[in-house]
């Protein structure tokens, strides 16, 4: 019986990877780089500053910037991710995933925000769904971020429930390494990219029979 729900934000509960990619793009081609669509696979669930590295590592620039100079960059794109936020509604939420948190909550399973993002609570605001979770963990208390396990542990820890007894929903392969690490079943969001390991595979929630997935 599965008691609790561990959710990450980005390409579960909406789509913000498409802001942060715009971001990203405009502040790495300020600097003479440019991104695309397939590497920018590779910064979903990863944190603001490891994806900054990744970029700069990608450019071929990453001796050229001191720390400094590495946080101004990265607070000139999260300015302009929030600015780019500022326009999201409930509209947002991806589809199936109101009727899902309404399921969880008739059920009463404790559900979870395990998000690499610092933005998280301003998103779900946003969204208008952050009554159904009784906490967001906050990646500022984190010594490792995805594909660690920790964040997954301590969303766990804070609803009350064993990892064996929750389920995890990602769409990033750190978060789904990171929800087998701990010892989540895990149900992967996939859209066009692979997803390795996860117990379930779905595009979106409403794919779930709810009943079948906590018993
Ligand atoms: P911020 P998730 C992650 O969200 C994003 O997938 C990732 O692209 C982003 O760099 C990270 O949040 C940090 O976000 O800059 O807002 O702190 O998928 O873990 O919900
Ligand atoms: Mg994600």
């Amino acid at each position: 019986m599965k008691k609790g729900f561990v959710f990450d934000l980005d390409g579960v509960i909406a789509d913000t990877a498409k802001f942060h990619y715009l971001a990203w793009k405009e502040l790495a081609s300020s600097i003479d780089i440019t991104l695309d669509e397939v590497f920018n696979e590779e910064l979903k669930g990863i944190s603001r500053m490891d994806s900054l590295e990744k970029i700069l590592a990608f450019g071929g620039k990453d001796k050229e910037y001191s720390i400094t100079e590495k946080e101004c960059l990265a607070t000139q794109k999260n300015e302009r991710y929030v600015a780019l936020l500022s326009n999201v509604t409930q509209q947002d939420v991806l589809p199936g995933v109101l009727s899902f948190l309404e399921q969880a909550r008739q059920a009463n399973i404790p559900c979870a925000i395990a998000s690499a993002s610092k933005n998280a609570p301003y998103i779900l605001d946003k969204l208008r769904v952050d009554d159904y979770f009784v906490h967001i963990v906050n990646p500022d208390t984190l010594k490792k971020g995805k594909p660690d396990p920790e964040i997954f542990i301590k969303a766990a820890k804070a609803i009350q429930v064993l990892p064996c007894e929750a389920v995890g929903f990602e769409d990033a392969q750190a978060g789904v390494d990171g929800l087998k690490k701990a010892g989540f079943y895990t149900v992967g969001i996939v859209k066009n990219q692979p997803l390795v390991g996860a117990d379930l595979l779905v595009r979106q929630l409403d794919e779930i029979n709810f009943s079948k997935l906590i018993n």
